[in-house]
């Protein structure tokens, strides 16, 4: 049978029909239903009681195809389930960090989930400026506790092995490969380049050796690297924030990966917010170089926090238990040594994932409102060359940075001085 979205009647009848889900609204007589997707793959409703509107839920329902494109690019709907057992594990892992789950139903690949009603978007809050004291803790917590626990370094190899084959997600993470990894860098139908970005940038991004054989490193490590149980799309559209609280939200891309691929999606989508700045500040009539240093700080700060709580977590575990890695170590100076070179590495891959992500935001399909919202052509394409510049630096030289300032030492060059095309 043809899919249809859910009508709003059908949506009521529906949830009435779910008692735990009637008893969180509070036994509503009328429901106000809306739907507000604006994600690139599902449907996703607000529901509401009339006439006590604090009780609410989201639904979000799976079609068998990707929203953006529509029936012509279908999926099948199993994302939903993937989706659901993501949210249910990463809440297990970081509950403060991550919406709960109220009901889920594999027929009708839909879940109903907490509405987080006082937060907002965390990407359109950038684009106006707001500063959320709490973000670096938050997300440095929820990167460190997702990506620890979902590890060899926590789990024993029999539980890590199964954790691996039930996280299977053939199709969506196909779509990472193609989208973020491949297309952007080829003369690729599905790309679409603004109107003023530089003919001799787009050869550059299809011509640079060093460039495409650094994203091919990085699509090796995205398709075999299973360290752990990752978000698989964490950009700030995934990020629900209010000033007390931070919540990551649509794992449907979750699967066993490289862990180097969220703390990465989360860097390169605050340096998107940071490059494209100078037009924001304009819109909202700010302008202060306060704004910019804060977005930097967040960058360095993220990442520092999250690997000190990385860190932290690896060795009281190790204290407790025998790592599986090292076996005998009197002293601890191995575990050490080898915690320093593990750091080291997913920090060179986290900027290696940082750069595809900028590209493919830049060149490829699926674009991000901090570049698009930009309505003078010659500004953005302004902004779009810094980011790219910015992007094959980090790609191609991610061994070479010693510590996260020095990444921010290099965006801050970048966006201040004039670079010309080479
Ligand atoms: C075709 S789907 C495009 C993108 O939307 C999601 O948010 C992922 O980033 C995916 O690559
Ligand atoms: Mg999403």
């Amino acid at each position: 049978m043809e899919f249809e979205a859910l009508s709003s009647s059908e949506l009521a009848a529906y949830l009435r029909g779910v008692p735990s889900v009637y008893a969180l609204l509070n036994q509503p007589g009328e429901l106000d239903i809306a739907e507000v997707g604006d994600g690139n793959l599902n449907y996703v409703y607000f529901v509401s009681n009339a006439r006590t509107p604090e009780k609410s839920v989201v639904v979000k329902q799976a079609p068998p195809f990707l929203r953006l494109v529509g029936k012509t690019w279908p999926l099948t709907r199993h994302r939903m389930i993937r989706e659901v057992a993501a949210l249910r594990r990463f809440g297990e892992l970081c509950p403060q960090h991550v919406p709960r789950v109220y009901h889920a139903d594999t027929e009708l690949y839909l879940m109903v989930m907490q509405r987080l009603s006082t937060h907002a978007i965390l990407r359109q809050k950038l684009m106006d400026g707001h500063v959320y004291p709490k973000l670096t803790d938050h997300l440095s917590t929820y990167l460190a506790h997702t990506l620890f626990y979902g590890s060899d370094l926590f789990l024993a190899p029999e539980v890590k092995k199964q954790a691996v084959s039930a996280a299977i997600n053939t199709e969506l993470c196909k779509i990472t490969e193609d989208l973020v990894f491949t297309f952007p860098f080829e003369d690729h139908p599905s790309n679409v380049y603004s109107n003023a970005f530089p003919k001799q940038m787009i050869e550059r991004i299809w011509r640079t050796p060093a460039l495409r054989v650094a994203v091919a490193e990085m699509k090796w490590s995205f398709m075999n690297d299973a360290e752990t149980l990752v978000h698989g799309d964490l950009h700030t559209g995934s990020i629900m924030v209010n000033q007390d609280e931070t919540y990551v939200i649509d794992p449907e891309f979750a699967f066993y990966g490289p862990m180097g691929f969220d703390v990465g999606a989360v860097l390169a989508n605050l340096l998107l917010a940071y490059f494209s700045r100078d037009w924001h500040d304009r819109r909202t009539g700010q302008g202060s170089d306060d704004y910019r240093k804060w977005l930097l700080d967040q960058i360095t700060g993220i990442w520092t926090a999250f690997a000190d709580k990385f860190r932290l977590l690896w060795r009281e575990h190790e204290s407790r238990r025998k790592s599986h890695f090292i076996g005998d170590d009197p002293g601890g100076h191995c575990a050490e040594a080898y915690r320093v070179r593990f750091m080291q590495r997913l920090l060179a891959n986290s900027l290696g994932f940082a750069g595809c992500k900028m590209i493919r935001r830049i060149v490829g399909m699926a674009k991000v409102a901090d570049i698009t919202s930009i309505s003078d052509d010659a500004i953005r394409a302004a902004v779009e060359v810094k980011c790219v510049q910015f992007a094959e630096r980090l790609l191609i030289e991610r061994h070479a940075f010693g510590s996260i300032e020095e990444v921010v030492e290099l965006a801050r060059d970048v966006q201040t001085r004039e670079h010309r095309l080479q």
